[in-house]
This record gives structure tokens, sequence and C-alpha cells, in this order.
């Protein structure tokens, strides 16, 4: 752990507060402060109780559980343990016999345009169908299957269906390369794979199949023994005998019915695997019950959901936000939501805009970087800005992914809220399951740039190294102090390092998020200020600074030695830079831009295109102190151009230091 930095910096502080109206207050399922303050006193007053009675309200339990929380393993926490219940019921087969049943629950829209509408009752039909395929297949109760899918309605039929077996999932997101896919399955341990022929992104068709064979040729997946691909596009892919086989195919052969499996509260519903400190990814797990839950929770408090809303979670089921506000937390609150594949800029960047008017979009959840780089693609092309396009049914928008900087704020609120729509600025992660701090539409008044507040039950604090709470005002590190149900139960195979990595001693048994933070003095607010460990957030994506250095040096005929800080970007938030040590001599001029694209390229194929630096920089050295530790901090400063005023008299070579920073 260092000390916070305050890695998102603006230049302009908003000191404005925004209300909720009355009028949003009085139709809010918790309205006003005074509502959010009953929960939490609630909360506070008897801790089990009230996650007992939530539970109980929120999730359809096939055997009740008896015991709410227990405690005796910690930090292995368990909740509802003997409670049985299956998540792709609560997600589907709860609506039947409702009216929801014939209710739209999802509208897609493919990246060329084509929409395709499910009602509850066909995806219910659907999901069953694809749970017998994978029935079929040998896939059974607690196995893992990993998922390399597109956005498209069959990828949530996938995540849904090995839920309805009892089959734990694992998605990789589709950007993913087939070295990074090949270990996700080997420490999975995936029994098969669902995968599409390709994808497509901004009128283009992208491979996926081919990455599958290429990850299953590396070896070692031996326990792999099915792929199942959905044929996105009429083109051919090759097909492996006996082990590879067409999606629809499949399905046209199975019963529209098949009996959920039960499973008990703590059965993992999937393992997401995210970015840590060190090289290897952490298989997050997630529990169902206690997840389940959350997910369904947030998405009536946070969203403030009603029967009449039309959702938009804008995420990709790769990622931890497509898991819960797309793939469970929509369908077991029994929402209509839009899908959409592809990216906002194609077949133009208005593509967020008129989506919204065509399928009068209500609730629109969306990501800082994407909504920047909207800003930047509006200044430069009026038809493309927000005003051109009816925004008027809209009454909630979200942000989550990495810190809104008020600017961004601003001008979301405006020109897409139509100074009407709240804001709900959703901090939490991939570990927490679901929100954690966030305004409620209906109650919380707006400061742009911060989360606010902590939703009722959950007990973050800011405190210093030694876990003691530091005074509003004061920066230090972020923490959860009591558990609760969606967090993350354990990291896939790795108990230690879930302990190492979330519970640290020096933490009294706090669960550490990795995050600086700040209250404001007036309300108490929360505002994040960037990540305390070596973990970057490019776009809202979680990237290790250690993955990309393993990266780089395991290109071992050139790379000698590589480390990678964050630079702030106004774009993609944090920009990746590396510093790299060759072999030969330090390049310059066009041997310099030669060697750093072949290394770029490289990253983008040993990880994915997200991870590839926006900059590298060549030395001869890097900053080492007298014990032969990298000296980040400073190199953190030559990325961002700073001039080194820094101390540097526990370097072992300052020199170095003037030849990084002569290569700008
Ligand atoms: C949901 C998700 C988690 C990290 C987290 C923090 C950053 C997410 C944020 C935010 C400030 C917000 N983060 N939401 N920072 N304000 N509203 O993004 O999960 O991919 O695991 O990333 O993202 O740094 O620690 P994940």
């Amino acid at each position: 752990m260092t000390a916070p930095s305050n890695a998102i910096q603006s230049t302009l502080v908003e000191n404005r507060v925004f209300p909720p109206s009355d009028a949003t207050v009085a139709a809010a399922r918790v309205a006003g402060m005074a509502g959010y303050e009953a929960l939490c006193a609630e909360a506070e007053n008897d801790y089990e109780g009230f996650w007992a009675r939530l539970a109980r309200e929120n999730v359809v339990w096939n055997k009740p559980f008896t015991q709410t929380l227990d405690q005796s393993d910690a930090p292995f926490f368990k909740w509802f343990q003997d409670g049985e219940l299956n998540a792709s019921a609560n997600c589907l087969d709860k609506h039947i016999g409702t009216p929801t049943e014939n209710k739209t629950a999802i509208i897609f829209e493919a990246d060329g345009g084509e929409v395709t509408k499910v009602t509850y009752k066909e995806l219910l039909a659907k999901v069953s169908q694809f749970a017998n395929v994978l029935k079929s297949k040998g896939v059974q109760k607690g196995d893992r299957v990993v998922l390399y899918m597109p956005m498209t309605i069959e990828g949530v039929i996938a995540m849904q269906a090995c839920a309805r077996i009892g089959a734990t999932h694992s998605v990789v997101f589709g950007g993913f390369s087939s070295k990074a896919l090949h270990e996700r399955i080997q420490d999975a341990g995936a029994v098969a794979v669902v995968t599409a022929n390709y994808q497509m992104r901004g009128g283009k068709e992208l491979p996926l199949k081919s990455i599958v064979d290429e990850a299953l040729a590396m070896g070692g997946c031996d326990s792999a023994k099915s792929v199942i691909v959905f044929q996105r596009t009429p083109t051919a892919v090759n097909m492996v005998a006996g082990r590879d086989t067409f999606m629809h195919e499949e399905m046209a052969a199975q019963s529209t019915e098949c009996a959920p499996e039960f499973v008990g509260a703590e059965h993992p519903l999937f393992v997401l695997y995210t970015s840590g400190s060190t090289g290897k990814p952490k298989g997050v797990q997630h529990s169902t019950g206690g997840y389940l839950l959350w997910a369904k929770l947030t998405m009536d408090w946070t969203f403030d959901l009603k029967d009449s809303d039309v959702f938009w979670c804008t995420a990709d089921i790769g990622w931890i936000t497509g898991h819960s506000y797309v793939a469970y937390g929509p369908l077991a609150a029994g929402a209509t939501q839009i899908i959409f594949e592809g990216v906002p800029t194609f077949p133009k960047a208005d593509r967020f805009w008129t989506m919204i008017e065509k399928h009068k979009c209500t609730i629109f959840y969306t990501a800082p970087t994407a909504i920047r780089s909207l800003i930047k693609a509006a200044d430069s092309d009026a038809s493309v800005h927000p005003d051109r396009s009816d925004l008027s049914s809209l009454r909630i928008l979200g942000s989550v992914g990495e810190p809104i900087n008020p600017e961004a704020w601003m001008w979301y609120y405006k020109n897409v809220g139509g100074e009407r729509c709240p804001i709900v600025d959703t901090f939490w992660q991939t570990e927490t399951g679901g929100h954690m701090i966030t305004p409620l539409p209906g109650a919380t008044p707006l400061v742009p740039g911060s989360c606010t507040l902590p939703l009722p039950g959950i007990t973050t604090a800011i405190v210093d190294e030694t876990g003691q709470d530091v005074p509003n005002g004061s920066g230090g590190i972020l923490v959860v102090k009591k558990p609760w149900p969606s967090m993350i139960r354990t990291i896939w195979g790795d108990p230690e390092r879930f302990k190492k990595s979330y519970f640290p001693e020096e933490l009294k048994g706090y669960y550490l998020a990795g995050d600086g933070a700040v209250r404001s003095e007036d309300r108490g607010y929360f505002r994040i200020t960037g990540r305390i460990d070596d973990v970057l957030n490019v776009s809202g994506h979680r990237m290790g600074t250690m993955e990309i250095e393993s990266a780089l040096v395991a290109k071992s005929d050139i790379v000698a030695e590589a480390a990678v800080v964050g630079r702030p970007d106004d774009l993609t938030g944090e920009a990746i830079v590396a510093f790299v040590v060759l072999k030969g001599p330090v390049p310059t001029g066009d041997d310099a831009k030669a060697l750093a694209n072949e290394l770029r390229n490289w990253v983008g194929k040993e990880i994915g295109p997200i991870a590839k630096p926006k900059e590298i920089r060549f030395g001869e050295n890097l900053p080492k102190t007298r014990s032969g530790k990298i000296m980040r901090r400073l190199l953190r400063g030559i990325a961002k151009g700073e001039t080194l005023t820094q101390d540097t008299s526990t370097l072992e070579n300052p020199h170095i230091l003037e030849q990084l920073a002569r290569t700008n």
C-alpha cells in the first residue's frame, strides 16, 4: 500500500448541490433522506435482522435459510448458508404466471442496428433449452464453463443456463487474447467453452472461435471437452469434430423445459477474473444467494426501478457491471432492458442518443470514459450532439467504472439528462458484487464528482495504515468494516491470496478495497481518489501494472526489464506508460518508434488490445533504490512530465531519470 494519490485531477471544482425534486422524492422507492436514514438505522440496530428481512423479501428460496451470517471462519464469511435457491429461477421462473411473463425482457440492438426482442417467457424457454444442451455435454453442478461471447442475447442465455444447472460460469471479455483466455480456462478447470464464430464491432467482423482454438491448442486444457459455438455471422469457421458444435443446432434438439437445480446459498454462481497487483489475474468467486440479493435490490434502490422502466446498462457481460446489471439484476427485478452490441461511436457517435430515443430508455447507465469520448465527438460534430435526439424518456442516469470528473458530470447532467435526471455515480468493484457507495435518485442531494454515501447496510469508512478512522477532509484508505452479502467469497483456488489481498492484518479485519478516498467536511460525502495499489483504470477497465510488465519481459529476445505506470489522461482516465530496458542499446528516433510499436502489438497479443501502452520509453536502466527496488513514484512523475523535484536521495542511479525524462 502506498499513500493515496489524487489520480484524476479536474480543472473545475463544482460545489453546487443538486437535490432531487419534490416530485422525484414523492415517487421514489427510497423517498428522501428520511427514507435512506431509516434503512441505515435499521441496519445499524440489527445488522443480521436487516439483511435477513431483505433476503426473504427479494429472493425466492426453495428452502428458507435459518442462519443469516456465519463469521466463524472469517474472512470466509457465509451468508444464508443453509438456504437453497436457483439464480435462474429467481430471474425467470419467478415471473411466470405473473403479468411480467409476457413483458419484454431484452431489447437487443445489433452492431448493424437490427433489433430483436424476447419476453420473459421466451427467454426462459431458450435458457432451458441451452441448459439442456449443457447437460447433454455432461456439464454438471459445480463444473466450470468459460464463456467467450459477444454482447448478444445468447451471452445472457449462456450465463443463465449455467446458473440453471448449477454450473459456475466464468465469462472472459471478448477483447482478451488467446493467451489470457488460455490462462483463465486452465485456472478455472473449465469443462466446456461457449463462444461465437465472430463478434461484430463497429461494422467489423472480429474472430472469437479461432481464438478459442488457439487457446485450447496451447495445451493444459484437457478438462475442456466441448466447445459450443453461437453462429453470430454467416462466416464459416473451423469446427473440430467431436469437440465443437453449433449452439442453434444443439438447442433445436432440446426441450424448452429444464427444472432448475437448487443449490446452497454459498454455491459459486460465477468466477470472474480481474486484475490485481501481481501478474496473475484473480478469479473473483461470488456466491449465489448473497450476490443475487444485492443485484436485485440495488436495481430497486439505486435505479429506483419501476415496472414501466426501460433500463439500459451499456457494459459488456465480460465485466462485473455486465454480470450484475445486465445478466442478473434487471432480470431478477423483472425489468425491460436494452442490450447493445458494438461501440458508442458506430455508425456515428450518436448511437447512444438515437438508441435512447428509439427504445424510449428511461434509465441509462454508462461509464465516464464513454461520456468523455462522446463530449469530444459532439464538440467537433454538432450532428452527433445529444440535443439532436429526443431524450425526454430518460429519468435517471448512472455512471460506473471510474471517478467521473465534474466537467463530464455537468455535461451529462445538462445535455443528456436535461437538468432533470439525477445522476447516480455508483462506486463498486468486481469484488463487491454490486453498488457500494452511490446516491439514491429520490433521496441524496448530488455533488458532481462525488459518489456520496454508502448504501444502507454498507459500512464503508476511510482509515489510515493502521485501520484508524481518519477525520472528514483527510484522505485515506477505503475499507468496508462489516461483511455484506454480495462480497467476494474467495479467489478461485487461492484462499491465501484472498486473505492477503483483501484482509491485511494491519487493517483489523476490514475489507480493503484498494482505492483511496476522502470524505467532505460538510456532508461526509465520499470522493474516490483512485487506486492505491498497482492497478490502473484505463477507460474503466482494470489493468494490473505487473500483468503488463510480465507481458513485456516475456518478449525475452529484446526486453531485459520493464516498469509500467499510469498517467492521468483526459479521455481514458488513466493511460498506460511503459519504461523499458532493452537487451541491446537504447534506441532513438525511428528505431525507437518501430520498437515501441512492436512492443505495443506484442502486449496486445499477450493480454488484449486494452492493455497496449499508450507510450513506451526506453532507457539503459530503471530508477532503483540501493536495495534494487524500482522507484515507481519517480516513474509516475516522469510519465506526467513533471520536473524532477522529488526526493531522489535513496536512488542508486539518479542519472537515469534524466535519460528517461529526455526521451519525452
Ligand atoms: C464496477 C467496476 C473497480 C475499480 C474501483 C475503482 C474504480 C469503479 C467507480 C470507481 C470512482 C466510481 N471505480 N466505479 N471509481 N468512482 N463510481 O468498475 O468494477 O472493474 O472491478 O473496477 O474501478 O478504482 O476499485 P472493477
